[in-house]
């Protein structure tokens, strides 16, 4: 568990030392999604750790809550440039799913992929050492479906696109290849500190 050193009125000072650069802040939580949103039925749910094309694990619903449980609260930022602070989120640390399979990452790059066929590349750098989680909570309830219920990815240091919704599998790849955004000329990483929107950014 960690949680934010210092709680309390937000100066306008301190708004624009967590903005990042070319974004604006929202209350409201806004819905971006490629296509509909797709069925996913808790009783046939499976995540999957794969390493190319072979599957090393795999959970059920029932088995992945199993696993350690982390809750965060971050600032998340949209490449279409609205950022929202203190998002409170539930969920697996890649970590920790990386434990319960036993292994250590055997490549530098991460394909998430998507029960709607999305799919974002992440390099393993930005998900490892406590960056990155398996989301199943918003707020403490489950995460809606138009959010990415019932699990998404949240990587918030990155632009939120990189945070796949309805997620299916963590893939390792031997090459850092292009998720569906990343084919469209969004960046391959996507740091919104350096404004890393397209490609060539
Ligand atoms: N599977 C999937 N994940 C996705 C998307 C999507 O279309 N499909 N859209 C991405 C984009 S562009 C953003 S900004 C965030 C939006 O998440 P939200 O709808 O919860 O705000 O989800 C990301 N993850
Ligand atoms: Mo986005």
């Amino acid at each position: 568990m960690d949680t934010r050193g210092f709680v309390g009125r937000r100066s306008g000072r301190d708004n624009a030392t967590r903005l990042p650069p070319g974004q604006s802040l929202t209350a409201d939580f806004p819905v971006l999604s490629a296509g509909p949103t797709p069925k996913v039925d808790l009783a046939s749910w499976r995540f999957t750790l794969k390493v190319g094309p072979r599957p090393v694990a795999s959970w059920t619903w029932e088995e992945f809550g199993r696993l350690p449980q982390t809750s965060w609260t971050r600032d998340i930022h949209c490449v279409t440039t609205w950022s929202k602070f203190d998002t409170p989120w539930t969920g697996v640390l890649v970590d920790d799913v990386l434990a319960a399979a036993g292994i250590e990452a055997p490549t530098p790059f991460v394909l998430a992929h998507s029960f709607d066929d999305y799919a974002t590349n992440v390099p393993f750098a930005d998900l490892g050492g406590g960056k990155a989680m398996v989301a199943t909570l918003y707020e403490g309830r489950p995460i809606t479906p138009d959010h990415g219920g019932p699990a998404r990815l949240l990587v918030p240091h990155l632009y939120f696109w990189k945070s796949a919704k309805w997620l299916k599998a963590l893939q390792f790849t031997q090459k850092d290849e292009p998720g569906f955004w990343e084919t469209h000329g969004y960046h391959m990483r996507g740091d919104p500190w350096q404004e890393e929107r397209y490609s060539d950014d």
